[in-house]
């Protein structure tokens, strides 16, 4: 791990959700402490505190979308600090808050590297492929369109946020832990060619060699963007998410994952999304969220 310098950027936010409590998400990394851990680590920690955004007017969907315009307000921030930190040479690390925040921060991941010649990797971590549009979307949740977003396909305000439209391209993406696409979404990935090491792969060919072949173009002059959805995990493990889905990886799994991807050193921004105390126990969630992201800066089990 190259870049030392963490920011922590505070997304406290349900907007984009279909459960309310993701908000709460970021107060729960810092009681689960997230700062401290990763000081311990060597890291120099900067906690920003909280962005803020629109409240949730939890509406119905307009036009296949819900709260548009407040999702789009929120994403506006979440840019600009992205951005802000990026620029700073710091490594910005969103405490989500819901997975639409992403359409923030990768937009600004993007603008970043195409400004300094770096090639962007994004390994998205989820059960969902977030690639859904007003057309299929089965519930008008936004938290279900970033990945769509982010590659050109969704609302011109939400497409335009950062200002370079597309914000990114779908051959960036690796997805990893897939397991619940909805039937027209399905379409617009294979349309997209979305690379999706989906959980069939995962148990076919293990985590090892799926973690290989996602990273197998990472190299010096990659920004590595993680953008970590709680409810990649396995629902006996992670609780504490609005959208759960079973058979996700176990704790032995997601930890060679993260470790995996310390391995390559080239982490430079991360999100933590999708963590709803609303449904965790004892903020069992948090903790193991907290542990996971220690793995993905380089905590190491492997005594060598
Ligand atoms: N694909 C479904 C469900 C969903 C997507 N992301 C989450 N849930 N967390 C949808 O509503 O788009
Ligand atoms: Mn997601
Ligand atoms: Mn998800």
């Amino acid at each position: 791990m190259g870049n030392k310098a963490l920011s922590l950027i505070g997304v406290p936010t349900d907007i984009g959700a279909g459960h309310r409590g993701a908000s709460m998400g970021p107060e729960a990394l810092r009681v689960a402490n997230l700062a401290s851990k990763l000081e311990r680590r060597g890291f120099e920690v900067i906690d920003h505190g909280n962005l803020q955004g629109p409240v949730n007017p939890w509406q119905p969907p307009q036009d296949g979308y819900r709260h548009l315009p407040q999702v789009v307000a929120w994403n506006e921030a979440v840019h600009t600090a992205v951005y802000t930190e990026l620029a700073a040479g710091r490594v910005p690390v969103m405490l989500g808050g819901d997975h639409c925040l992403a359409i923030g921060s990768i937009s600004a991941v993007a603008r970043h590297c195409r400004e300094q010649g770096k090639k962007l990797r994004v390994l998205w971590l989820d059960a969902h492929a977030d690639f859904n549009t007003a057309d299929v979307t089965p519930s008008g949740n936004i938290h279900g369109m970033p990945v769509a977003c982010l590659c050109g396909n969704g609302p011109q305000a939400l497409v335009e946020v950062g200002g370079h439209v597309p914000a990114t391209t779908p051959d960036v993406f690796r997805q990893i832990g897939i397991r619940s696409v909805d039937e027209g979404e399905k379409s617009l990935v294979r349309e997209a060619q979305v690379s999706i090491f989906d959980m069939r792969r995962i148990d076919e060919v293990g985590m090892k060699r799926t973690m290989e072949e996602a990273l197998a173009d990472v190299d010096e002059n990659t920004h590595l963007h993680v953008s970590f959805d709680v409810d990649f995990l396995d629902p006996t493990i992670a609780p504490g998410v609005g959208t759960t889905v079973r058979g996700g990886p176990n704790y032995r799994e997601a930890q060679l994952c993260m470790e995996m991807i310390a391995d390559t050193g080239r982490v430079s921004s991360l999100d933590i999304v999708e963590l709803n105390p609303a449904f965790d126990k004892r903020n069992q969630t948090a903790r193991l969220a907290v542990d996971l992201v220690e793995s993905l800066f380089g905590k190491s089990t492997l005594i060598r």
